[in-house]
């Protein structure tokens, strides 16, 4: 997709700090940490929303929340918790308008966000 931040990174274009890579999906650091350990999860296709979901991506989702297990695990933060949260449209906190999955972890997270 054309003048998608996140699908230049996906294709080399824009640098990042990439911890995971597969076919399907690219995990890298966020330049705006939140959280001592701030990873986006990040499917290759391009979803411009939770919105723009198909049954057929039910099997990439799932992937997503193996992978966001796997780096919790990597980067020490399953043993006291942690955070999977996608933010959808203006209102949800969406700036990126291809979909994402923020892990957060690494301090107490507090609920309700803000
Ligand atoms: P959201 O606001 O939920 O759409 O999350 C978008 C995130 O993307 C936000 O936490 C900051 C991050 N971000 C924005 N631009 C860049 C970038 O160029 N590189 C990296 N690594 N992260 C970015």
């Amino acid at each position: 997709m054309e003048n998608c931040l996140f699908c230049k990174i996906i294709d080399g274009e824009i640098d990042s700090d990439i911890v995971y890579e597969d076919e399907q999906v690219i995990a890298f650091k966020d330049i705006n940490p939140q959280a001592p350990t701030h990873i986006l999860i990040v499917p290759k296709k391009h979803i411009s929303t939770l919105l723009d979901l198909d049954e057929e991506d039910n099997e990439l989702i799932g992937h997503i929340y193996q992978v966001a297990n796997e780096l919790a695990q990597r980067e020490g933060i399953a043993e006291d918790g942690f955070r999977v949260v996608s933010n959808c449209k203006e209102a949800g906190g969406q700036t990126v308008f291809h979909i994402h999955y923020h892990l957060l972890g690494g301090r107490d997270l507090q609920w309700p966000p803000g």
